[in-house]
Parts: C-alpha cells; sequence; structure tokens
C-alpha cells in the first residue's frame, strides 16, 4: 500500500536551536519559488519567506524545494512551518532542545546492561528487568562461559557489559567502539550530565562510570597467560543459536560459548585500553593502570598474530567480520602513542581520516581521532596537517549537507545506504563537531547541527530515528525485551534509542517484504522484525550520545 510519510514540510520535529541554522525541506512537484509561513502556537505568522526550488533528491527519489527561516530567532514551542495548505509537524526553537536527548541516549546502556538487575527507581516500573546471564537458570552464560567446541579448552567469567542491540550477543569490535566513543565525549565535554544509574554520585563522572562496564567486561574477554593465544581478544559471547522475539535476557536458555580470538578485537582492545589508561588517570588510576597493561598485552599478542579474522556468517550472533586488520593496528598504534608517548609506536600510525568517516570495520580513522585528543604529541607541522586532515573529511560533509535536499552529511558513492547509516550520520557530525572546535568554522557547527535535523525528521520518511522525540518517531525497533508491539506487557525502547536506519541492502524478511524498490533513504520500516533497517546497537547509540551532547553544549 502507499506509506505515510506524514506532512510533505519535513522540520525536525524536536525543533532548533534559536542560534543554530534552520532549514527543512518541502516535497513538491512545484518547479516555481513557492510563500513560506512560519506559525506559532497561536497560529499567528511570524515569519515569511520564498522557497529554493531544489528538484529530484536521488536518495529519496523525492522533488523537492528548501525553506530557510533561519533569520528566526525567537525561542518558543509549537511552531509549524506552512506551504499553501501543507503544515509542518511542530517544533519548538530553544537553547536547550537537546538536553533530554543527550541524557537519554546515555542511558540507553545502563539500561541493556548484563549481569545486573535494571532497577525501577533508575528506569521506572516499565523498563525494570531482572539481571540477565548471571549463571541463574536457565540462563547458560555469562559466569564461567566455555570456548566453541573445539577451539580452546577453558572456560571464562565473561559476566557483565553490554548487549549488542535488540539480541544478547555481546562483540568486542564494536563494543569498544561503543565504550571509546564515551571516553571521547568524556574528553569533549568534560563530566558532562549525571545518569540515572548506580553508580551515580561516586567521584567519577557518570560517563565514565558506564563506560567502565563495557570496558570491565571487554578486560575479561582476553585470553589469560598460560594459555594458547595469551594476551589475544575473544571476538564475541553469543548464543549457538538466535533466539526468538520477544525474550528477556535472563530467560535466554541457549548455550553461550567464547567465539575464537580475533587481531582486531586484540587491537580495538589496545585502543580502547590506551585511551582509558589516559581517561581514568585523574579519576581511578588502579583501573588506569589495568587498561594499560592490558591494552599493551593485546598489542604485543596481537603483533604476534597479525591476520586471525573472525569469519563471516555463523549462527546466533553478529559475525563483525573483518578480513584487513591493518586499520585497527594503526588506531591501536595511535591511541598507544597519544597515551604513553612511545616513539617505537608512530612507524604503526599509517591511516588516516577520510570523509569515509569510521565504522567498527574500518578503524583507519579513528587514528586521527586519537592523536587530535593529545596535540601536544606532535611536531607544530604534524599537529597543523592533522587539523587540516580533518577539516578535509568535514569540508566534504558540509558540501553533503549543502548538496542533498534532506540535508545529510552522509552521501554514500554508489547510492545505496548501508545497513547502520543513521550512524554514519551521527559519526560524521561528531567529525564535524570536532573539525568546529579545532578550527571554530561555523559552517562545520551548523552542519553537525543540519545532521540532527535529519535524525529527527527531515528526512525522506518524515520519521524521527530517535524513540521518544518528536511527533512520529521509531516506535517498534528490533529489541527482544523492548518489544511491545509483541507483547503489551513489555516497554517500548527506552526514550533516546536511536533505530539503524535507511538500508537499501534489504537484508531482513520484513525488509525483503514490504520494501521492494525502495529508494535507497526510504528502505525503512519502523517494525520489530525487520532488523536490518530498525535495531539498536551500543555503538549507534554512543554516536548519538557524542552528537547529542555536542548539540546540547552549542
Ligand atoms: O565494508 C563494506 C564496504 O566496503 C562496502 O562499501 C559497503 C557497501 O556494501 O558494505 C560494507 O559492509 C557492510 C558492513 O556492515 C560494514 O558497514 C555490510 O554490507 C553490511 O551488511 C554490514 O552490516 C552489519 C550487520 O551487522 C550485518 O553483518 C552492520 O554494520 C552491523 O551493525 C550489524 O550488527 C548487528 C550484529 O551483527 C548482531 N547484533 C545486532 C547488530 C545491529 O544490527
Ligand atoms: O535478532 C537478531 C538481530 O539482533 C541481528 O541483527 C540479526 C542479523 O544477524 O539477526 C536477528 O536474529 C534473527 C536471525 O538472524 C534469523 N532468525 C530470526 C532471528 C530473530 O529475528
Amino acid at each position: 500500500g502507499v506509506r505515510d510519510f506524514g506532512p510533505p514540510v519535513r522540520v525536525n520535529q524536536v525543533g532548533y536551536l534559536t542560534t543554530g541554522p534552520k532549514r527543512a525541506t518541502f516535497v513538491t512537484t512545484e518547479t516555481t519559488a513557492l510563500d513560506w509561513r512560519l506559525l506559532d502556537n497561536a497560529n499567528k505568522v511570524v515569519a515569511t519567506g520564498k522557497t529554493s526550488p531544489y528538484g529530484a533528491d536521488a536518495p529519496s527519489g523525492d522533488s523537492v524545494q528548501l525553506i530557510d527561516f533561519g533569520r528566526y530567532h525567537r525561542s518558543g514551542t509549537g511552531f509549524r512551518l506552512a506551504v499553501g495548505d501543507a503544515v509542518s509537524d511542530p517544533f519548538t526553537i530553544g537553547d536547550r532542545i537537546y538536553s533530554t536527548l543527550r541524557k537519554d541516549a546515555l542511558e540507553y546502556f545502563y539500561n541493556n546492561r548484563s549481569g545486573l538487575p535494571i532497577e525501577a527507581k533508575y528506569v521506572g516500573d516499565a523498563y525494570a528487568r531482572p539481571a540477565g546471564h548471571v549463571g541463574v537458570a536457565p540462563n547458560q552464560g555469562d559466569v564461567s562461559v566455555p570456548c566453541f567446541p573445539g577451539t580452546c579448552d577453558y572456560s571464562l567469567d565473561v559476566s557483565g557489559g553490554w548487549y549488542d542491540a535488540g539480541d544478547h550477543g555481546k562483540y568486542v569490535v564494536n563494543g569498544v567502539l561503543a565504550a571509546w566513543q564515551l571516553l571521547d565525549l568524556y574528553d569533549e565535554t568534560g563530566p558532562g550530565v549525571s545518569l540515572k544509574i548506580p553508580e551515580a554520585g561516586d567521584r567519577t563522572p557518570d560517563v565514565l562510570d558506564e563506560a567502565k562496564w563495557e570496558l570491565d567486561f571487554v578486560l575479561r574477554m582476553q585470553v589469560p597467560a598460560g594459555q594458547p593465544l595469551a594476551g589475544m581478544v575473544h571476538h564475541s559471547i553469543h548464543d549457538e543459536k538466535w533466539t526468538g522475539l520477544p525474550l528477556l535476557p535472563s530467560a535466554d536458555p541457549q548455550p553461550r560459548y567464547l567465539y575464537p580470538p580475533s587481531t582486531a578485537a586484540t587491537l580495538n582492545v589496545a585502543a580502547v585500553g590506551a585511551r582509558c589508561a589516559r581517561v581514568y588517570a585523574k579519576w581511578d588510576k588502579a583501573f588506569a593502570a589495568r587498561c594499560l597493561s592490558a591494552a599493551q598485552t593485546a598489542w604485543t599478542a596481537a603483533r604476534q598474530h597479525p591476520d586471525l579474522y573472525a569469519p563471516p556468517g555463523g549462527e546466533g550472533g553478529g559475525a563483525y567480520d573483518d578480513t584487513n586488520a591493518t586499520d585497527e593496528l594503526s588506531w591501536a598504534a595511535a591511541e598507544l602513542f597519544a597515551t604513553t608517548g612511545a616513539p617505537s609506536y608512530k612507524k604503526f600510525i599509517t591511516t588516516t581520516l577520510t570523509a569515509d568517516g569510521f565504522s567498527w570495520r574500518d578503524a583507519g580513522g579513528l587514528a586521527d581521532l586519537a592523536l587530535a585528543r593529545t596535540p601536544w604529541r606532535l611536531p607544530v607541522l604534524d599537529r597543523l596537517r592533522l587539523v587540516q586532515r580533518i577539516a578535509k573529511a568535514a569540508d566534504t560533509y558540509v558540501a553533503n549537507v549543502r548538496s542533498q535536499g534532506y540535508a545529510n552529511p552522509y552521501k554514500p558513492t554508489d547510492g545505496q545506504y548501508v545497513w547502520g547509516s543513521n550512524s554514519a550520520v551521527t559519526n560524521s557530525a561528531m567529525i564535524l563537531a570536532i573539525a568546529h572546535n579545532l578550527t571554530g568554522r561555523r559552517s562545520y557547527r551548523d552542519a553537525a547541527l543540519e545532521s540532527m535535523d535529519y535524525l529527527l525528521g527531515r528526512n525522506a520518511v518524515g520519521t524521527s530515528y530517535v524513540t521518544g522525540y518528536g511527533t512520529r518517531y521509531s516506535h517498534n525497533q528490533h529489541h527482544r525485551f523492548w518489544a511491545h508491539s509483541l507483547n503489551p506487557a513489555l516497554p517500548s525502547p527506552y526514550p533516546g534509542s536511536i533505530a539503524g536506519g535507511p538500508n537499501s541492502g534489504l537484508q531482513d524478511p520484513v525488509a525483503q517484504r514490504d520494501l521492494q524498490g525502495c529508494a535507497p533513504a526510504k528502505c525503512y520500516i519502523d517494525e520489530i522484525g525487520s532488523y536490518s533497517t530498525n535495531e539498536v546497537a551500543v555503538n549507534w547509540n554512543s554516536a548519538l550520545a557524542w552528537a547529542a551532547a555536542f548539540a546540547d553544549a552549542s
């Protein structure tokens, strides 16, 4: 049938910063400039102007015109933009429109912790649940988890950490990326906001308490001394077979295994361990020392085993497969160099940031983001070049924001949207924000903020991809506990949870059934079964939290 994308005037349904850019997209086949009106909550016209005809927007297939109301600076709620009879969803103009999102996006992590009860006093009755995988039946993990049969003959206590996503697997490469992004968020903003988590009120900033929950887990995934491949890190721990939905973590009956160590997981632990050592030095010296020691052990082991790759496919868990660990080597070297200053790491830093950004699979760009946090380690000329590289990537994102009908830094060269495309948007926003901080250029800040507009409703499906934010937002992300659409006694996703977003690969049965022939930017469906367009994941919410914190501080 015909899909309902809401009003043709597409806005950030949360709102716009008083001092930020304010643009919208109007879907229309009209090709001449039209009059737009900004209405306040009393329906009074408070600003007017002319649209800019744009034409066909390739990723969405929509004909659109652009609206710029950036000259309006008054704050208030219940604004709407109108063109002729078409009226947008309401939005706020204000200075603190991102303060709740910044906090909610971080509380995603406590809600997805493994190994402790999620308590009503922090999350409310609807989101409370028993601890998962603490060695209590029917669970078969995670206190003593054996290696996958035939791969080694010990068991490890790998309890704790965060569940990856809608599933109950725990995967090192992207779990590390998420924890790293929280550490980098701390580097960016300092202690930041307080969270509703058990550690609130201790002397450590809450964002670091949350990151430590995952860091403790990834350190447990390291092969102990005396075993074959000592110092390497197991790629993942997950169920033997995929479970169905819904399913509480505490009710997962599947056997769980440690999957073989990989060079990528090991180098990621080297990288995040080094960052951990630097960040926690001020807060928890013993933990910082433990991180550095694990990082150095991992580095040495990975140098001895440079090509142990996690295989594609497999049963019961995500593969997070990767056949090249040279980018992870470079990132780890950069973090170790940034933390220790030891010149021996320098020759291994072989990658730089480009507009391709970074992902759990492509970590090369993170080397520059590591060095950007310790510029004093670099000779002046190298420092300048580093800033130039980050600015060059940001320039591409600005051009992408300016050249697309639905302003968005993500513009894949093949025109196809990848699984988790929304994280390409948030990660680009992070790079734009860092470029802004390094150069002071306002265009970078504006493009970072317009990335939020895309995620919060100014897009081809007229949807805010973040639960609880906007008039029409994603409710049914793929999650085994937040599975309200399958069982009304269960909650919807916690507010501040971002969906993976449009994916032209149509890699799940629901997408294959309902999205055939979709334009790439419209290959999204808010159904719980569509894991390839509508799942949540730790490394996506970490990017959202980072970008929202920047927007809130802007
Ligand atoms: O690396 C290639 C790139 O070179 C190419 O240009 C591009 C376009 O086709 O594809 C890139 O590979 C993609 C890869 O992610 C890295 O971005 C694959 O096509 C894509 O299928 C793959 O998707 C991953 C998906 O698992 C399937 O493996 C997502 O990134 C990843 O977030 C997702 O993770 C899942 C876990 O497996 C299980 N738990 C839930 C989690 C979130 O859905
Ligand atoms: O729930 C799983 C989700 O987290 C993964 O991203 C996805 C792809 O690996 O797999 C989901 O599990 C499904 C499995 O792949 C096929 N059988 C049904 C499972 C639940 O939808």
